[in-house]
């Protein structure tokens, strides 16, 4: 079956000498390993390419093969054929990295996001049906020709693994789980790396998790679960930014809650929420309605407000999708 939107990218890839990969910002696996892939396949084909992050890899990221060589924009970087936005497809998701798509010719992305309500920017390849951009990528590797290496193997399992929960989320199809095998048959030591991203925890982790697991509320007949964290935590913790990443599920997974939401207070005052439901409420239409994204099961949106405010914000948001 032709896939025309893949070509189209894989064809923009093909004409480039020089392509720039931008990841979203607070990075996870799926954007940054699916770059990294692709970086990868894209210099096999005897091209330069390379990846850029707004904010900094956490510790765990660093298994991701190459992930020393991801970059911050720098004003004295030379131009780029081509950009591509991956697992994002919005130049206001990529925070500071959206000055390198100045210099570039031309800007695309790869994207398995529900677009975002002010419309598209650009053109791209989108596909909403897809676990993780890392199974996309996947296929854009195939089309690229590029036979997958144990490290381009690695990053996407990577990918892949971090979207679905570990291949255990509604997004994980049939196709998810060929993409895997092809993975795992290339070279992607499963047992390692699974070891490496969830059964791996630091002290300051620990001592952040029974933090935050302290603020859990129930409201609404234990149908909506709310945990917080503020950010003095993280120091008084010995926790690192990111480590927090993943543990909204202890309020999502508890019995009778239909939305979880934990509210992250960044460094400047500015609060980063996430949303995950069950069954019933879209999530990323209540995200959308603060101006953030994502999807039907899981999503996100910054508020600029104290913490306590965003808190009691959310409550009522959240109380009020319940009872559409
Ligand atoms: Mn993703």
């Amino acid at each position: 079956m032709k896939n025309e939107p893949l070509e189209a990218l894989a064809a923009k890839i093909h004409a480039a000498g020089r392509v720039a990969l931008l990841c979203h910002v607070s990075p996870d696996c799926d954007t940054l390993g699916s770059s990294l892939a692709l970086a990868e396949a894209i210099r096999m084909a005897g091209k330069q390419a390379v990846v850029f992050s707004a904010d900094k890899l956490t510790d765990k990221q660093m298994i991701l093969c190459g992930a020393q060589e991801v970059v911050q924009y720098n004003p004295h970087d030379p131009g780029y054929d081509l950009g591509v936005l991956v697992d994002c497809s919005h130049p206001g998701r990529v925070g500071d990295s959206a000055q390198v798509l100045d210099k570039c010719e031309e800007v695309t992305y790869l994207d398995h996001h529900v677009p975002e309500e002010s419309g598209e920017v650009m053109s791209g390849w989108r596909d909403v049906k897809a676990s993780s951009a890392g199974e996309m990528m996947c296929a854009l590797i195939h089309h690229m020709g590029v036979g997958f290496t144990s490290s381009i193997a690695a990053n996407l399992y990577m990918a892949i693994s971090t979207d679905t929960g570990h291949f255990s989320y509604s997004n994980t199809t049939a196709q998810t789980h060929r993409a895997a095998a092809e993975l795992l048959e290339a070279g992607a030591d499963s047992a390692r790396l699974t070891e490496w991203l969830y059964r791996r925890t630091t002290v300051g982790y620990t001592r952040l998790l029974a933090q935050v697991l302290s603020t859990l509320e129930l409201l609404h007949h234990n149908k909506v679960a709310l945990l917080s964290c503020a950010y003095s935590w993280l120091e008084a913790c010995g926790a690192q930014e990111g480590e927090t990443e993943g543990m909204i599920d202890y309020a999502r997974d508890i019995q009778g809650v239909e939305i979880a939401a934990i509210l992250k207070e960044g460094p400047d005052g500015v609060v980063r929420v996430s949303l995950r439901s069950k069954r019933r409420v879209d999530v990323q239409k209540i995200a959308a309605s603060y101006g953030g994204g994502g999807h039907v099961r899981a999503a996100g949106c910054t508020l600029k407000m104290p913490l306590d405010q965003a808190k009691e914000e959310m409550k009522h948001a959240l109380c009020q999708a319940l009872e559409m």
